[in-house]
């Protein structure tokens, strides 16, 4: 049957079959890629798609293999918000595909464009449920989870399809995009000229979205009404890369700005104007509040509440999707459209009087900041064995300070929260973290996409638990030879590692790890570098020599494992049982 719809859609030529020149979707999927500028592909091979990797790499497109999906798919994700363009994650049918969707939905959640290629089984065993190899209706499982999902059946339809693909994933709102290849597909012979006109490059994939002038009035009405304005920066806004425009549009308001996580760097952040280290100040006492590229969701506590003060709040929303406004509370200027055009609109409308920020407001915030940051100041300092985290991350502070272009990746939960204050940021789209999800998993996968992506050196600081879910890819570092250097913050666990078994019997409490491991040997396995670290002298040393050297080190750095506190800085998160024994 199915070979039947495959003759009615093949191109109708005078030549007979032996004669022409033929295709087929193997070659048709590599081309319509390549057309549109794909370089590279993360997944893992099997059936059906183990000939369609070795024909990408044979055909120039780098082919990158991991050992599980998912460190493939997080890699495609940030790949996808690196360079705005859809990373790729490669996988098999049903249980790759599996593995691959969590990333996808990730990539969703964070608004990084991705597109997760599975293939998948025969689709009349499929649909009959007859049990066929890997068999899962993967189109129907991936749909709530992502963006958009499409599946090709016809060879003469991957060009279409492959374009649809690359345009839910980058436009609008960019996400996570499912494309379902049956196994079929790839064998699938066409007359190749035909194929080659069926192929579609995509124009403009990302349109720009200009706001409307009046959205942009209000916006700067709103904004010129107040008394202690704030501007906070989102990964939206770094993800635009209209860092020039936003830069001068932050610096010309003279506005305190308040970076989230992976927008630190879009402005230095020891730029006089950033307000990263008053944070709870500028949340309780701003009058007016802009977000650029940034959501009011958990993060910023649904903007209302203890965190945000008494003081009654104005906001202004920047963001490329009209659903996002009012979202958790009212906003009272919405500007809608992608953020380069919003802000350069901004700033021209500004013109050229533009009153600076109320003065008084500004050094407040300064003032906040400078104690704050004189505060830590002398934690960061000290060569404590077994470190502390200030005692480490003051050395790491240090480095990414002389080395502001290299790429920070971080997860954990003490090694997130505490890494993030005290690590400062110079340069955009350089720190690479947990995101809308505070998910764990996406270290190794992050770290070898910045690593391919940007051929920059890599600095992955990661919690001994956080390293352990995507741990086995060092061996993928090693293989493709990699300038990352991993370094795992082990506290003997999660959260702490002190914590006992209540019920007395001799299994370990469920938040520890074996006491003292030696995860610098699992990176020697594999012929690269590893360094054991007991003080912030050694930390440093061997964090300079990798990154000096650009050779797959992983550093195990020995925290005191009664260091950290639960859940990092969000514990208040946990629930409590109300019968809690004493
Ligand atoms: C996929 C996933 N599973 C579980 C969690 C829950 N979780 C949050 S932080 C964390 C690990 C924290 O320990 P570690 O990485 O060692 O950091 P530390 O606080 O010890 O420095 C876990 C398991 C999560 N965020 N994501
Ligand atoms: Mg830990």
């Amino acid at each position: 049957m199915a070979d039947a719809a495959i003759q009615e859609k093949k191109p109708v030529t005078a030549a007979p079959e032996t004669e022409r020149e033929l295709t087929d979707g193997f070659h048709l999927i590599i081309d319509a890629l390549k057309l549109n500028g794909i370089k590279t592909i993360y997944g893992v091979p099997g059936i059906p798609i183990t000939d369609f990797g070795r024909m990408a790499q044979a055909a120039g497109i780098r082919v990158i293999s991991f050992r599980h999906e998912q460190n493939a798919g997080n890699a495609a994700a940030i790949a996808g918000f690196l360079t705005k363009s859809p990373g790729i994650c490669l996988t098999v049918s049903a249980p790759g595909f599996l593995n691959g969707l969590t990333a996808l939905a990730h990539a969703t959640t964070n608004c990084f464009p991705m597109i997760l290629i599975s293939g998948s089984s025969e689709r009349e065993i499929v649909d009959l449920q007859q049990g066929d190899y890997e068999e899962m209706d993967q189109l129907a499982i991936a749909k709530p989870l992502c963006k958009t999902a499409f599946r090709v059946l016809h060879a003469a339809d991957i060009g279409i399809g492959l374009a649809r693909a690359i345009r839910a994933a980058v436009s609008g709102r960019p996400g996570g995009i499912y494309l379902d290849l049956p196994a079929k597909l790839f064998g699938q012979v066409m007359d190749a000229e035909a194929g080659q006109k069926s192929l579609v490059k995509v124009i403009d994939p990302a349109p720009a979205q200009v706001p409307a002038p009046a959205a942009v009035k209000r916006a700067l009405d709103v904004l010129k009404s107040a008394k202690h304005p704030l501007i906070i920066l989102g990964k939206g806004a770094a993800y635009a890369q209209a860092d020039d425009a936003i830069r001068s549009f932050v610096e010309k308001s003279g506005i305190p700005f308040l970076p989230m996580s992976m927008a630190k760097g879009l402005l230095p952040d020891t730029h006089p104007q950033c307000a990263g280290a008053a944070r709870s100040t500028v949340l309780k006492d701003s009058d007016v509040v802009m977000l650029i590229g940034g959501r009011l969701n958990w993060l910023l506590s649904h903007g209302k509440g203890k965190t945000w003060g008494d003081a009654p709040k104005k906001f202004i929303q920047i963001d490329i999707e009209p659903k996002e406004m009012d979202s958790n509370v009212e906003i009272a200027a919405p500007v809608v459209g992608d953020i380069g055009s919003c802000v350069s609109a901004l700033l021209e409308a500004m013109g050229s009087k533009w009153a600076a920020a109320p003065a008084d407001w500004v050094s407040a915030v300064s003032k906040k900041r400078e104690e704050n940051v004189s505060k830590m100041a002398p934690r960061l300092m000290n060569n404590n064995s077994p470190m502390d985290y200030h005692g480490a991350l003051g050395v790491l502070r240090t480095i990414v300070k002389e080395r502001p272009d290299a790429i920070l990746v971080n997860e954990g939960a003490n090694t997130l929260d505490l890494a993030r204050g005290v690590i400062d940021m110079y340069q955009p789209r350089k720190r690479l973290d947990v995101g809308t999800w505070g998910v764990m998993g996406v270290g190794m996968g992050y770290a070898i996409a910045a690593a391919i992506e940007t051929g920059k050196p890599v600095l992955a600081v990661e919690g001994d638990s956080a390293f352990g879910f995507s741990g086995m890819e060092v061996e993928t570092i090693c293989r493709y030879k990699l300038p990352v250097c991993v370094v795992i913050f082990n506290n003997d666990g999660i959260y702490r590692g002190t914590d006992v078994n209540r019920g007395g019997g001799s299994d370990p409490a469920t938040t520890v790890f074996v006491k003292g491991a030696r995860y610098d040997k699992m990176i020697e396995a594999f012929g690269g570098v590893g360094v054991n670290a007991t003080t912030p002298d050694e930390l440093k040393r061997a964090v300079n020599e990798a990154m000096d050297s650009g050779r797959p080190t992983l550093i195990n750095a020995v925290i005191d494992p009664a260091a950290g506190s639960e859940s990092g800085r969000i514990g208040n998160l946990n629930p409590q049982s109300a019968l809690r024994k004493k």
